[in-house]
């Protein structure tokens, strides 16, 4: 096909390839959820609508998009990790990019009412993405260990936050300043001590997140067929199995997870 004077323009186009062989993580993170959190009423420190709805939205992503191998959500973000072979758009950061967040939010909108019953939308939430490539099983892993810290660290703060705002009458100032300065443990003992609550009994889904990895899943559906020699359809219970991103809300940051799912990380080559 000739070519038109105008094709000259493509060469304004940046090339954004992901380099060969390497993990690449989009992540996502909601936009100004401090906002949206509040005028949709969020649970504090954690609503498990909204956290549930997030993985919804996950699992819709690694469902309809290709080559997703494994996710990791907490809070308002969801990290997405590609096959390190992924061929899918050449590997065009922006291509995984938006096609992440577009279907990531556009499934936000199509399923909250299914997890927000009583509270409607008052509007169009937003979520910001980058790319950033990961050039060994190491660093991936580290990278995934990083967000499941950061999950930790801001539950903990704010299982207690909440604790001396809620239950002691604090105000947000005072609970600030209550818990400056304090380490892991003076937290742990604030809770024990002061509320008898002891953080490891809190839900694994608010101090581990939610990891997503595809499993195979028995199925039990019902079918209309129609047996040899006869001329009746028939009810019948089919079995079958179908690959299924399922939820897991494990540590992730020692080896017992990857020695469990050897599957997901392929040969460091
Ligand atoms: P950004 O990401 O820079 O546009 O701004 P934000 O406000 O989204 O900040 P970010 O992402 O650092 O922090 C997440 C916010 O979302 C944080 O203010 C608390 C809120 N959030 C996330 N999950 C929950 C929840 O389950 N309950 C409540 N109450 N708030 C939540
Ligand atoms: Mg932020
Ligand atoms: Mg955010
Ligand atoms: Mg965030
Ligand atoms: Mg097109």
């Amino acid at each position: 096909m000739a070519k038109s004077k105008f094709e000259y323009v493509r060469d304004f186009e940046m090339d954004d390839t992901c380099l060969a062989h390497c993990w690449v993580v989009v992540r996502l993170d909601g936009r100004n959820f401090h906002r949206f959190a509040e005028k949709h009423n969020f649970a504090k420190p954690n609503d498990s609508r909204a956290l549930e709805l997030m993985t919804q939205c996950a699992q819709t992503v690694m469902i309809q998009l290709e080559d997703i191998v494994m996710a990791y959500g907490q809070s308002d973000e969801y990290s997405f990790v590609f096959k390190r072979k992924s061929n899918w758009f050449r590997r065009r950061a922006s291509k995984f990019m938006t096609n992440v967040a577009s279907q990531f939010a556009s499934s936000y909108v199509f399923y909250w009412k299914d997890y927000f019953k009583d509270q409607d939308l008052l509007y169009p939430p937003a979520f910001d993405g980058r790319v950033v490539v990961y050039p060994s099983n190491q660093t991936l892993k580290d990278y995934l260990s990083w967000r499941q810290a950061d999950c930790h660290i801001n539950n903990l703060y704010n299982t207690v936050f909440w604790m001396l705002i809620q239950r002691s009458k604090l105000t947000p100032a005072q609970a600030q300043e209550r818990l400056q300065g304090t380490l892991a443990a003076d937290k742990n003992e604030i809770l024990f001590s002061e509320y008898n609550i002891n953080y490891n009994n809190e839900p694994p889904m608010y101090r581990k997140g939610t990891v997503l990895i595809w499993k195979k899943i028995k199925e039990v559906i019902s079918k209309e067929i129609k047996l040899p020699g006869e001329t009746e359809e028939k009810k019948v219970e089919v079995t079958r199995t179908r690959t299924k991103p399922v939820a897991l809300h494990c540590d992730i940051i020692g080896d017992a997870f990857w020695k469990e799912h050897p599957e997901i990380l392929e040969d460091d080559s």
